[in-house]
């Protein structure tokens, strides 16, 4: 049996009950193989693979909080510190009741090779809770992020773990978690990132992941003699992501006609309104509905259904599995040209196969939703040097990290006679850093 499918057997036994972590695991391992193979005896000899499908440390721990009625909650929180080979660990926080260790894996392993790829010095890792922030009041959430950070503050640091947001956590849950680290550690150093402006936050990492999409997105069309004005995309999710992915879309001269939460999706004919979404979503906190009673163009639709909208480019910018085969099929039916991952492996892997068969252009999350945490390194950056950059500084970065990103992807996917397989792509550049960097240190 090969070295990967050994493992890949190793990892669904002793991950039995986490179907998305052994899923992102299959997809890099699948991609890996021509590489491994060059290599196998070393990578064997070394267990190069045991070690890199093993976090280095994963943190559980239990966090009590009171609610506004005096009652006291439980909810579980979680940091694997996965991969520390070429920086310190990075990679956001999670608050969403599906939220078990089985996920945060996921996330952190995508998050070891994702932060290869930007090129920066960041190491993998990923945390979170079961906590649902959905309709707590602002002192529930601060109750909620101060009694997590009390425990959470015993193992990160600007120099060892830093996290950021993710699903549930945006700039507020990140000033309540900075209050409480600076609180209990009495030091003042950029231990997250996604902070406010006027405590050590960068511009332009709010838009980060979502500009980012799209710069990379465009990377890909051009390469491929497409041009994005005058396109339609159909974007899912409603959150950070899917927000600047929209307004960056529209800027670009595309034409984003849908959005979506958890209870159901917009299709709106004449191009979402951005400024009302955002209102919506950042200001009043409230759900779709709120959209379509404000925008006669705008139809509202229960449950699932953004990908049956006719579009030239699908932006899936919620959660996991959220693209599913039945949905590739009437995307491609639908003569879609290409799909850019917002969220983290937003499409099943029979999805992704059946859109790359199909000849579509399909940019897998690490890579394209590359450019927050892209970001959050130039905010460490900055916090380090105890400047601030102008939004204009950062944001060329951002737009040069994310071309040199598909440049990098488009290179190695040809260099192993994967000709626009930017899945492959992605592995394989992420993998080759982080594995010559563990090589180096030795067997740790
Ligand atoms: P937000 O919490 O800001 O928004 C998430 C959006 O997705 C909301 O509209 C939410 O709807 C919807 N959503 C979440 N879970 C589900 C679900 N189970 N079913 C249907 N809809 C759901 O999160 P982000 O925009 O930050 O994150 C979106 C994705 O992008 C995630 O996969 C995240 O890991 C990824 N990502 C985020 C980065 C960042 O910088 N924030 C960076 C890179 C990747 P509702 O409000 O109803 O729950
Ligand atoms: O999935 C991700 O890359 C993020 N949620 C952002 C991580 C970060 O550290 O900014």
């Amino acid at each position: 049996m090969s070295y990967t499918d050994e493992i890949m057997e190793m990892v669904v036994k002793q991950n039995s009950n986490e179907p998305e972590f052994q899923q992102a695991v299959k997809e890099v391992l699948e991609s890996l193989k021509a590489v491994i193979d060059e290599n196998e005896e070393v990578y064997r000899k070394d267990a190069l693979l045991e070690r890199l499908v093993n976090p280095e440390r994963q943190i559980k721990f239990r966090v009590p909080w009171i609610d506004d009625n005096g009652n006291v909650q439980v909810n579980t929180g979680y940091r694997v510190q996965f991969n520390s080979a070429i920086g310190p660990y990075k990679g956001g926080l999670r608050f969403h009741p599906s939220v078990n260790i089985g996920i945060i894996k996921f996330l952190g392993f995508e998050q070891i090779f994702k932060n290869s790829l930007t090129g920066l010095p960041i190491g993998g890792g990923k945390g979170g809770s079961d906590f649902d922030p959905k309709g707590k009041s602002d002192r529930e959430i601060m109750a909620f992020c101060q009694s997590f950070m009390t425990e959470l503050c015993k193992y990160i640091g600007a120099d060892t773990d830093v996290p950021a947001g993710d699903i549930g956590v945006g700039s507020r849950e990140i000033g309540y978690l900075f209050g409480q680290y600076k609180r209990i550690k009495g030091v003042y150093e950029g231990v997250l990132t996604g902070k406010g402006l006027t405590f050590g936050g960068s511009l332009a990492r709010t838009e980060a992941t979502g500009y980012g999409l799209l710069y990379l997105t465009n990377a890909m069309l051009k390469a491929n003699d497409i041009d994005i004005n005058g396109k339609t995309i159909a974007v899912s999710g409603a959150g950070n992501v899917a927000i600047y992915a929209i307004e960056k879309a529209i800027q670009l001269g595309g034409k984003p006609v849908t959005c979506s939460d958890s209870s159901g999706w917009i299709y709106d004919s004449e191009g979402i309104d951005v400024k009302l979404l955002k209102e919506i979503k950042e200001v009043k906190r409230e759900r779709l509905t709120t959209y379509a009673e404000a925008r006669e163009s705008a139809e509202y639709h229960e449950g699932k259904g953004v990908w049956t909208i006719k579009c030239d480019i699908a932006l899936p910018c919620a959660t996991q599995n959220e693209l599913q085969l039945e949905d590739a099929k009437t995307l491609v039916k639908n003569g879609v040209l290409a799909v850019a991952e917002g969220a983290n492996m937003p499409t099943t892997i029979e999805a992704t196969e059946y859109l790359q068969e199909n000849d579509i252009l399909f940019a897998p999350g690490k890579a394209s939703n590359a450019g927050g945490v892209a970001t959050s390194s130039l905010e460490m950056s900055q916090n380090s040097q105890r400047l601030s950059w102008t939004f204009e500084e950062v944001d060329s970065k951002l737009q040069n990290i994310m071309e040199t990103i598909f440049a990098n992807i488009a290179e190695a996917a040809d260099e192993y006679g994967m000709n626009k397989n930017y899945v492959a792509g992605a592995n394989i550049a992420g993998f080759k850093k982080v594995v010559e960097a563990m090589n180096a240190q030795g067997i740790v």
